[in-house]
């Protein structure tokens, strides 16, 4: 017999490259906008192409192929893209190091992690691959830049900004964790520069109600963006100072006021600066706390420091003198830069005036009554008013509508919405990304770059001196002339934050040919993105910039989708020995020899197997071995079937009745669980049951079975190919061509599950004698506690063990068991 011929080996690399040729010959994932079909857009988050895949990569895009490939066999018109998030630093980093041009090294990237991908069989329409680094693609950002430019929603200001002293570059708060940079973890220092921000604060009110309607999110993220929003209602107020302007401070806690005790202002505000002038020490101070970075997240851990200005404040109701200091803990970013202290019932300015010896007076008290305890912290709940005279008694809410209104009344204060969201600075110093679409004339100032003069083109064969950027190092890249007078200008130097190309790839996936256009009416017929999935790090930054940019392409009229994603997946890490898979770790096992030892089946449906989506997955050598071996098995057994024989032999119609009741109940699972519930582990374990089963009847039957019987073996492998189709789609497809049928088994449709099927007719039920299993009886589904009681003392095994003893109880689990205490 020659190898071809001899299908019963199962050889996964001669399988998958036979079915995926036949993939590709018919072009079977190219997509198209087919109106009479009802579409699924599946989506995961595309790679950064930094060498090759790892792990994480793995599991994430094979999630969303089970799903693309369910949703196909369910009969929609399925589009599944993939593409690269091409620009950022490694690859700078790779250049500075290696001395090859980033452009270069991303590319190898790409052209080596596409192989891969391609090795695991994704159903990826690849005719829509979008790469952002390249100019056909980020000639869009930039028009769409300048169109916002044009509409007040991207301006430029001298901000203090983040800047990492090592990748010499600014980065945005979400990108500072515990004051250090994401990537390389150095500690952040802050600096004052020109940078280009797009008003994202105008959306807050949007991004934050939508949130509401994102059910299909899981809640924690929706909590993460709401909290990062972090919209909060209160008061400007105004407070006289002696010698100087009043000073206005913004407070949620109105219902605090009488416990005032010093005004403490941010180390930028005016009034340090005027307090500072005359005093070196203060000047110092002020000068310091300048330096350090001011990054919001690190504000808590912060150690409070403090000085005090030598000037005095008027309390507006009691008219005391209260001292203003400048304090390390006030933001001016934040509302405005300047608060109000109550030591009593806020923890930072307790701590504060503990360290420096100010006056701590309680002025809340619980609503029960009771003392409050300053022992060892502030008290910061809601209570009742005491201590505050006339206000004396009212709750929150009252206090905060007397007092607002106080202050409304004479004009010495406001309600106030804030938010804790800032303006998202683009600017970045770095020369792999996107440039900037602006050129600065000395006549005309800045001018945004012509439609017809974009894109404008990041030179890719550079060579780097040093860490700076090669579009700055260069006298002659930023020379231009000026689009408005004809006069020599200067382009600006600065790129974007990455961020930007990975807010709006999504939407373009759906027309990535058009180049007379960023978006057109093929992304509204895919768009919104049903199902999105990607790693739980995205929570806040990713997925709130996609949030915005898919409302700036809906305000500019590009589309009419107002929310990108409808439904989220936030896939858990990959774990090997118990912790996170990583370089550092040394446990980072590669996918790569995996497939090519195991075959892409193996090693997806492994990754399936083990742990629901949204938790961490351990990977096992055992695992995949255990995985291995029972494709190998359904391979055969399936092959098996096919020879098997019709003879004129007995058959047993409660086996039948049997096997099609688990067929049915299993169609009926796993149906549920990839679609509903996503918990692939439950649907893969549900799937091997049922191949177990047909393994037994298989072997039971050995080489000829009656014919009812081998119609229902053959029809329990064809379900079982169909359902295993989104798992292991090359052995699906092969098995399904041995199996007699002709086609693709992912145009088959998805088997249905009959319900009258399910129905048991009959249970399996365990007698226990004191505990003890003493017989196993086949009762009817239906029986009640009587009947059940009866057949159990009726056994003779059972009979046996209760002897000459008295039967004391008879405990019964009606279709489970029944435990007889004698
Ligand atoms: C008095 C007060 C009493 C406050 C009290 C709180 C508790 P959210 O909810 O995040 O908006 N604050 C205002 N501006 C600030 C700034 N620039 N830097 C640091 N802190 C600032 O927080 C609002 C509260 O944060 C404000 O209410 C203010 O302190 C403080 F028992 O005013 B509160
Ligand atoms: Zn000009």
């Amino acid at each position: 017999m020659n190898e071809e011929s001899d299908v019963s080996v199962f050889d996964p690399e001669r399988i998958e490259t036979r079915v995926q040729t036949l993939w590709s010959e018919r072009d079977c994932f190219r997509v198209t906008e087919d109106p009479e079909r009802e579409k699924f857009y599946c989506l995961c988050m595309f790679p950064y192409p930094s060498g090759k895949m790892h792990m994480g990569h793995a599991r994430n895009y094979t999630l969303g192929d089970v799903v693309a490939r369910y949703k196909r066999m369910r009969g929609f018109n399925v589009l599944q893209p993939m593409g690269w998030d091409a620009f950022g630093m490694p690859a700078e980093n790779a250049a500075i190091k290696n001395n090859v041009p980033p452009a270069q090294w991303t590319y190898s990237n790409i052209d080596h992690m596409r192989t891969q991908l391609q090795r695991f069989g994704f159903a990826y329409d690849w005719s829509r691959e979008v790469t952002t680094c390249r100019p056909e693609y980020y000639r869009w950002e930039q028009w769409l830049f300048t169109r916002l430019y044009e509409k007040g929603l991207a301006y430029q200001k001298v901000a203090a900004v983040n800047w990492c002293p090592v990748d010499q570059t600014v980065l945005a708060n979400e990108q500072v964790e515990d004051g250090r940079c994401w990537r390389c973890d150095t500690v952040v220092e802050r600096k004052e520069l020109r940078q280009w921000f797009l008003r994202i604060t105008d959306y807050a009110d949007e991004l934050l109600a939508e949130l509401d309607n994102l059910t299909e999110w899981p809640e924690a993220v929706r909590t993460m963006q709401r909290n990062w929003i972090g919209r909060s209602e209160g008061l400007e107020l105004e407070f006289a100072v002696d010698g100087h302007d009043p000073l206005h401070v913004y407070t949620t806690r109105p219902d605090t006021l009488m416990g005032v005790t010093y005004l403490a202002v941010a180390a930028q505000h005016p009034l340090a600066a005027a307090a500072a002038k005359d005093q070196p020490d203060l000047a110092a101070f002020v000068d310091e706390c300048s330096r350090v970075q001011a990054a919001e997240a690190a504000q808590e851990t912060l150690e409070k420091r403090g000085q005090p200005l030598g000037i005095e404040a008027t309390h507006p109701i009691s008219g005391e003198k209260i001292p203003v200091l400048v304090a390390n803990f006030v933001l001016m970013e934040y509302g405005t830069g300047a608060v109000m202290a109550v030591p009593a019932h806020d923890q930072r300015d307790f701590e504060f005036a503990t360290r420096y010896g100010l006056e701590i007076r309680p002025v809340i008290e619980p609503l029960d009554g009771g003392d409050i305890d300053l022992s060892d912290g502030a008290w910061v709940e809601r209570g009742r008013l005491v201590n505050s005279g006339e206000f004396d008694g009212l709750d929150f809410d009252g206090a905060f509508e007397a007092i607002a209104r106080r202050f409304e009344e004479n004009g010495r204060g406001r309600r106030r919405v804030n938010y804790r969201l800032r303006d998202w600075g683009v600017s970045r110093q770095r020369y792999w990304g996107a440039p900037i679409p602006m050129i600065n004339c000395a006549r005309c100032g800045t001018v945004p770059v012509p439609d017809a003069d974009l894109p404008v083109v990041l030179p890719e064969d550079v060579a780097f001196e040093g860490v700076g950027s090669p579009i700055k190092t260069d006298p002659t890249w930023r020379q231009t002339t000026c689009p408005r007078c004809g006069e020599p200008a200067e382009r600006e130097t600065d790129t974007f934050d990455t961020f930007m190309e990975s807010s709006w790839y999504f939407a373009r996936y759906a027309c990535p040919d058009n180049d007379s256009a960023m978006l057109d009416a093929r992304s509204d017929y895919w768009m919104n993105v049903d199902q999105y999935i990607g790693g739980v790090e995205h929570a806040i930054l990713h997925l709130l910039y996609a949030r915005f940019f898919q409302k700036l392409m809906r305000d500019v009229g590009l589309t009419k989708t107002a929310e990108p994603f409808a439904r989220l997946m936030t896939q858990g890490m990959v774990l090997k020995d118990g912790v996170k898979m990583s370089k550092n770790k040394g446990n980072v096992v590669d996918p790569q020899p995996m497939i090519e030892r195991y075959g892409a089946d193996t090693v997806r449906l492994f990754m399936m197997s083990d742990a629901p989506p949204d938790q961490s997955f351990e990977w096992s050598d055992a695992g995949v071995e255990g995985a291995h071996r029972f494709v190998r098995k359904l391979w055969r057994a399936a092959c098996r079937m096919t020879t098997l024989k019709t003879a004129d032999v007995a058959s047993n119609a409660g086996d039948r009745a049997a096997l099609h009741r688990l067929l049915h109940k299993t169609i009926d699972k796993v149906t549920d669980d990839i679609d509903r519930r996503m918990t692939f582990n439950t649907a893969i374990a549900a799937l091997r049951e049922l191949s177990n089963a047909a393994f037994r009847r298989l072997d039971a039957l050995g080489a000829a079975a009656a014919a009812d019987d081998v119609v229902q073996l053959r029809e329990t492998f064809d379900v079982l190919v169909r359902l295993f189709q989104p798992f292991i789609p090359h052995t699906s497809q092969a098995l399904y061509e041995i199996l007699g049928h002709d086609g693709l088994v992912m145009d088959a449709p998805w088997p249905l599950a009959d319900a009258g099927a399910m129905v048991e007719e009959e249970r399996e039920l365990v007698v226990q004698v004191n505990g003890k299993l003493r017989a196993r009886l086949t009762v009817a589904a239906d029986a009640d506690k009587a009947a059940l009681e009866t057949a159990a003392l009726g056994d003779a095994n059972v009979q046996k063990f209760i002897g000459e003893k008295a039967v004391r109880k008879v405990i019964v689990v009606p279709g489970k068991l029944v435990n007889i205490v004698v």
